[in-house]
């Protein structure tokens, strides 16, 4: 906390990563160590939400097309909050971000660059950690298999276009096999690190 006082304005940290690889339950240690609001994508919690929730468990069926846009507009619905907190001084952790909405959908074959276009102008997580394991051990962990995204041969394709957008900078690929605190250690250890060698943030967008 002492680091991230130094900036004009909130940090903003994305999880990322496959289904069950613990995103949830960093999110949640994450935002107490950094007294951070949490945001979580999908946001069930809206009109739009309810629906994409819905498709999930496989109680409404939507094109590819449709469900993305969906899950674009309810990103869109939080920006102006995000946002506004970020300038406000609050930091902010958020439980997956626009590139689950790119990995899953690039998944199912839609093109790259189409599943990018709807999220761009939404402000950039200043670090996006990626955490990922083997499909197989992921797969072992409760609750696993609920909803229809969480498949074996489906996954392994999201991973890979999650290995391919982990090459932009400002991404961290992080063991989801390691101990829960193992993890939440690292993550914090990179933090400090950036936000120590860092003298201003910049704002950039999608
Ligand atoms: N989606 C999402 C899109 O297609 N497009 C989009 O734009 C977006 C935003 C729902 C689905 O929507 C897709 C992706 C998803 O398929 P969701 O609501 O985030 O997304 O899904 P959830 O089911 O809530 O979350 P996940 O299934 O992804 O799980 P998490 O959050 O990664 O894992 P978590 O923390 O809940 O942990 C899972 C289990 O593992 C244990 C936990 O205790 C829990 O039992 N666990 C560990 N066990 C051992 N070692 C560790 N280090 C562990 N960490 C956690
Ligand atoms: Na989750």
């Amino acid at each position: 906390q002492q680091t991230i006082k130094k900036f004009n304005r909130g940090v903003f940290i994305a999880l990322e990563g496959l289904d069950k690889s613990g995103k949830s339950t960093q999110a949640k240690l994450l935002s107490q160590k950094l007294n951070a609001k949490k945001v979580s994508f999908p946001d069930r919690t809206t009109q739009l939400g309810l629906i994409i929730s819905d498709y999930l468990r496989g109680n409404k069926n939507m094109s590819d097309e449709v469900i993305h846009l969906l899950f674009s507009a309810n990103r869109w619905e939080q920006h102006t909050s995000i946002l506004k907190q970020l300038q406000d001084g609050t930091n902010i952790v958020s439980d997956r971000y626009a590139y689950s909405g790119v990995a899953f959908s690039a998944a199912k074959g839609l093109p790259i660059e189409w599943c990018k276009a709807p999220d761009a102008g939404l402000i950039q997580p200043d670090m996006t950690f990626y955490l990922t394991a083997p499909i197989e051990e992921l797969s072992k962990r409760g609750d696993y298999g609920k909803e229809i995204y969480e498949n074996s041969s489906f996954q392994q394709k999201v991973g890979s276009f999650f290995d391919q957008l982990a090459l932009e900078e400002n991404f961290y690929k992080i063991d989801a096999l390691k101990s829960i605190d193992e993890i939440q250690a690292e993550i914090l250890n990179r933090i400090s690190e950036k936000l120590n060698n860092t003298s201003s943030l910049q704002q950039k967008k999608l």
